[in-house]
This record gives C-alpha cells, structure tokens and sequence, in this order.
C-alpha cells in the first residue's frame, strides 16, 4: 500500500524495486556496509519529497536520503530490516539561479558538486568547495555532512559556503529559507541545524551558496620533507608571507605514495630520492611562483625541506592533484583498513604522529600506518591498514580516539558519523552534548523517521 502511494506520488520516472538497480546504492563506497530497501524513490522536486516524507510519516517508516553515496561513514546505506525506504534527490540537480553581483547561486540538492563549481566559474566566480569525490558526491550530500576537502584552510568547511537552505522536516513541511543574503540576525539560524546532521533532522533540497572572486591562476608545488613536524613549521613560514593565498596544504606520507603507485596508474613521485612525508599545495595571487619559489629556496637551505617541485604547468599540476584524489582508491584496492578521520589542533600534529606510532608499535606491530589528510586544518586521515584475517580493529580505534581525545581532537573531522562511528560519539561527547542532540533530534523527528540508526 505505502509502496504504490510512493510510486504515484514520484511518478514513472521516480522509482525503482528494481535488484539490480538498487544493488549499488544500498552498498557503501568502501563496500564494507549493506543494507536493504523495498523501493528507491527518487521524487522531482520539493513538494514530491514533501510528499514522500508525509507517506511514510504517516506509516512510521524510515526515509534514508542518498546523494552521490561517496560517504565514508555509511549514513546513505538503509539498515537490514528491508523496510527504510530509500530517498535519492539524484533528480533534483537544476542549477536554478547565479547572481554574479551578490556572489550567490541557487542550487537544488542533486546537483553534484563538480557540475556547481563549473556553472559558478563560468560566470566568473568559484565556489570553494572541492573534494576528490567532486565528480560524483552531490551538494545535498555534502551539506548534510558539512564536508571538508582540500581547501578548507582559505574557505571553511561546507557549512562556511551556505547563505540559505530549503529543507523538508520530518512531518512532511517544507522550512524555505533560502534568503541570499550575508547578514541575517532575525532569530536562530536555522539552517546550521541541517547542515552537519547527516539526514536525521531534515532533508535538504536546495541550497542558496556563497561564491567568492575567481582566485586567478594557482602555483602548485610537490614538497619533499624530513619529518611530519616540518609541515608545520613550513605552513607557518608560508602563511607568514603569503597570509590568505594558500589554498590547500596536504600531506602524505611515502607509505600513501606506495600504495598509489601499485594501485593507482600513471602515478609516480617526481624526486629521485625517497622522502619520509610530502606536502602538496596550492598558492594563488601576484608573483606567486617567484615568493614560492624563494620561500622554498629558503626552506631548503635551513634543512627544513628536502626537495621540491613547482609544478611547470597546468597539466603537471593536475597530475600531482589527481594522485592526492586518489589515495581513497589506492587505499580501498589495497585491502583492510581500519578508517580513522580525525583533527588536533594544527600545532600539535607532530606530537600527535609521533605518540601514534608509539602506541601502533606497542598494540598493533603488525599493522601499517596510512597517514594523508588535510594538514592546514589540523585533519588527518590516520587510518591503519590491518591484515585480512585481523580482528584488532576496534582495539586500535580505541586506542587511537583515546589518544585523540587526549589531544583535544575530534573523532570525525569531516566524514561524519553515520553508522560506522555512532558507537564512539557517546564516550567522546560529554552527557550535555549527547543530550542536547538528543533534544534536537526528538524535536525535530519526534517518530524517528529520518534516517533512523545514524548518528544518534
Ligand atoms: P552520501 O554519501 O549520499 O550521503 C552522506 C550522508 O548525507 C548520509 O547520511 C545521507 O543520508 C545524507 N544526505 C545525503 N544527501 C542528503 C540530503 N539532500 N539531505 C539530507 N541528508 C542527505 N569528504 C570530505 O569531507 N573531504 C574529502 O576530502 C573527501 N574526499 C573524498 C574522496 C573520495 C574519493 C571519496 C569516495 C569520498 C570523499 N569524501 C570526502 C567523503 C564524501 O565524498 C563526502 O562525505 C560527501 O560530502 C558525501 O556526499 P554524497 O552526495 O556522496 O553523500
Ligand atoms: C580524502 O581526503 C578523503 O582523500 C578520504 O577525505 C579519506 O579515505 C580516506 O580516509
Ligand atoms: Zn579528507
């Protein structure tokens, strides 16, 4: 009965029962979680979802929103009883409006993240969200789970780049507030709410965004290091001289780079020798190459770096980018690893690497670390890859969220939740912190109907 009221509400068009359909969205991106679904609805615009929403209200059933299904922390996948109704906004991708003078645009959820950047820049702005799932994870997706990505030290996380949102609540209304504008104090700001939530306290279906000037062209530059602490220490000479102009600073280490260049073709290092951890950035504005190039020169004769290349073109520059963009698959095809996203106070990064492979030596010998991440932010994906047969995962987790919450840090730094984390929040968020999310949440969702199982 529920299942036809959603299939005419969607229309032909809308939905799917179909097997073999469905079998790739109710599979994480890892493949590591499954779940099952009796139907995937994929409605054509709010009211639709509105729709939806009121029909499975009205018969208590979980609706499980689903964007590109990149997540790392399995909150698109429904849960096994088979019941959760699926709800893709896949359909919802129009670009509805730019305003190229106030430096907005109006975007509907599905739009996905690469088709938004393209659209603003071909109006001579940039939205500055950018992640290595760019071509497939969609805007609703990204909000949902105020994602981070490569450029957070200049821009902000997702939720930095947000003016307003149109949202449907658990009960099926419709919250519009997709005002384009920078100041806006009259009463709470609901929109912070939704975004972050992971789909457990509305579903997004537009968003209004903020766009910034076109940065002009980048200098990019492959840094060779002697030690993690030195990415710091660089970041902070460059900051120092260069202030705002530094778009992304990342670092891998050389175990990352192996693994890329055994799974991942055409990748390859550029320096004849082998360095313990990399940096790559991202630096825009006038005289670029020449202030990076003699702050490297610079680096290099006190010791601080060891080699470094500046990228010659746009096409090397690309080059070096995709092989960070694809460390997730590097990794995936890799094997077993136990997926650790976490953040410290950028000061402290060192320390922190240093007391991680102190206590993996003494817990885990046996276990390799693949360290990556967003270091400008203070982000490190510090993840361990572990042998197939292994059952030390949740013990190294322990230990490292233990170490982590040690630090002053965060258990998820941008990946969310979801399921795969949700048995961690309550012992690394204070009682009041838990209860004032269990407040919001049986606020909004009092028949917890909204992704049911994730987060909380
Ligand atoms: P999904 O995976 O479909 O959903 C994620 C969560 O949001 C789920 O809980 C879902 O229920 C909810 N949701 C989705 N759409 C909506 C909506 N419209 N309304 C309400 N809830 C919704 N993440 C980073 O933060 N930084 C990175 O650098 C990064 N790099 C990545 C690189 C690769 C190769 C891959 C595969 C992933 C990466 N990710 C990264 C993770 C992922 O891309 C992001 O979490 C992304 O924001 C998810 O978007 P999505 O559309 O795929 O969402
Ligand atoms: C990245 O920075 C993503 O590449 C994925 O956030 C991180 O796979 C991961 O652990
Ligand atoms: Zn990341």
């Amino acid at each position: 009965m529920l299942l036809d009221t959603l299939k005419t509400i969607v229309g032909p068009k809308g939905w799917t029962t179909d097997a073999a359909d469905m079998a790739p969205r109710l599979v994480d991106w890892r493949k590591s979680v499954r779940g099952r679904s009796p139907i995937i609805v994929s409605p054509a615009n709010v009211d639709e979802v509105a729709a939806v929403v009121r029909a499975c209200a009205s018969e208590k059933i979980g609706i499980v929103p689903q964007g590109g299904n990149t997540g790392m922390c399995a909150g698109a996948i429904p849960d096994e009883s088979g019941e959760q109704v699926v709800l893709s906004l896949a359909r919802m991708n129009t670009i509805r409006h730019i305003d190229a003078e106030n430096f907005s645009m109006e975007v509907e959820a599905g739009c996905i993240l690469a088709d938004i950047q393209a659209a603003a820049s071909s109006h001579g702005r940039h939205f500055a969200l950018s992640l290595g799932a760019e071509g497939s994870c969609q805007i609703g997706g990204n909000l949902a789970t105020n994602a981070g990505g490569i450029n957070v030290i200049r821009y902000g996380t997702a939720r930095a780049q947000v003016l307003g949102l149109e949202v449907v609540l658990a009960d099926g209304s419709i919250v519009n507030s997709l005002r384009a504008l920078r100041k806006d104090t009259a009463g709470y700001d609901l929109k912070q709410n939704f975004i972050g939530s992971e789909g457990t306290l509305g579903i997004i279906t537009a968003a209004t965004l903020k766009l910034f000037p076109d940065p002009g062209p980048r200098s990019t530059a492959l840094i060779a290091l002697p030690a993690s602490g030195d990415a710091v220490c660089l970041l902070a000479r460059l900051r120092t001289t260069l202030g705002d102009s530094i778009e992304a600073f990342e670092l891998v280490s050389a175990y990352v780079f192996s693994l890329l260049e055994a799974h991942v073709p055409g990748c390859k290092l550029p320096f004849d020798a082998a360095h313990p951890w990399y940096v790559l950035t991202d630096v825009t504005g006038p005289q670029r190459d020449d202030v990076l190039e003699k702050l490297l020169h610079d680096s290099a004769n006190d010791g601080l770096i060891s080699d470094a290349v500046l990228a010659k073109n746009g096409a090397e520059a690309e080059a070096f980018w995709r092989m960070r963009h694809s460390i997730a698959e590097a990794e995936r095809a890799a094997g077993k690893a136990q997926k650790h996203d976490i953040s410290v106070p950028v000061s402290r990064i060192e320390d922190f690497l240093s007391r991680g492979d102190k206590m993996l030596a003494t817990i885990a010998p046996e276990a390799r670390l693949i360290a990556f991440g967003h270091v400008g932010d203070g982000n490190l994906h510090y993840n361990v890859a572990l042998p197939a047969n292994s059952t030390d995962g949740e013990r190294i987790t322990t230990a490292v969220y233990d170490l982590v919450s040690e630090f002053g840090g965060s258990i998820s730094a941008e990946h969310g939740i979801g399921t795969v984390k949700k048995q961690y929040l309550s012992k690394y968020r204070s009682e009041t912190e838990l209860a004032v999310m269990r407040t919001l949440k049986n606020a909004l969702d009092p028949h917890n109907i909204l992704n049911p199982g994730k987060v909380i």
